[in-house]
């Protein structure tokens, strides 16, 4: 049996930053699919085994479980020692970009596309506006602080980074704007994580894309 199992599904931003974490350092992983669509994060089987919390990414590294990606991203880069930020300064400095991302990011493009492209019925006018103002402004702050530095610590990248591609490297059109267009530091930044050894687009890296028609 590989070392990790990741509780995850193709169209999660969450479970990206995990699935991509795990394939750059070259774990020895599999996926286990979470079949969110139909609601299993809802069942009491899986807040009972899985995750009480009724949510993907789950890790399984032997007899420890973790949810909550910043907390798995930041237990893979102390067991790998990669991606790692050095000392207390830049530790909790990426610890800062995670929580903004988690609230922030993720937070609104997260819900943002799962209102246009899953649900039913889909979102209302008036919360996708909402959503998109929030996404919006916050990518404008990831932007202007990658100005400043190839990556979000420096000149090196570290699980802030990778916590913040959650959802920025699905396809435009499931947001209906072009994320990367709109924002040429970020579209750099996307690049340059693109080119690291092991990455992989969300939907080759973990099961359940497309989903049934
Ligand atoms: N902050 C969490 C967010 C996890 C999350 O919301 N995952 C979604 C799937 S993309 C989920 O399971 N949602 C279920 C729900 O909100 O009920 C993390 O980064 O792991």
């Amino acid at each position: 049996m590989p070392e990790y199992q990741l509780y995850c599904f193709a169209q999660s931003g969450n479970a990206y930053r995990v699935a991509l974490m795990l394939n750059l350092i070259g774990a020895d992983w599999e996926p286990i699919f979470v079949d969110f669509f139909n609601g299993e994060t809802r069942t009491a089987e899986y807040r009972t085994k899985v995750n009480e919390m009724g949510e993907a990414p789950v890790l399984v590294h032997g007899a420890k479980k973790l949810s909550q990606s910043g907390v798995i991203l930041t237990y893979l880069a102390e067991h790998s020692g990669k991606f790692q930020p050095r000392g207390e300064d830049q530790r909790l400095e990426a610890l800062r970009w995670i929580i903004f991302d988690n609230q922030k990011i993720g937070g609104s493009l997260g819900p943002y596309r799962f209102l246009r492209n899953f649900a039913k019925p889909s979102g209302q006018p008036i919360v996708m506006e909402y959503l998109k103002g929030r996404a919006d402004a916050a990518l404008a702050i990831l932007d202007k602080r990658l100005s400043h530095s190839a990556y979000l610590l420096g000149a090196e990248p570290t699980i802030a980074d990778l916590s913040l591609t959650s959802y920025l490297y699905y396809p435009a059109d499931e947001f209906g704007f072009d994320i990367a267009a709109q924002h040429n530091n970020v579209a750099a930044w996307l690049d340059r994580i693109r080119k690291l050894s092991g990455w992989a687009h969300p939907y080759d890296l973990m099961p359940g894309y497309p989903l049934p028609a």
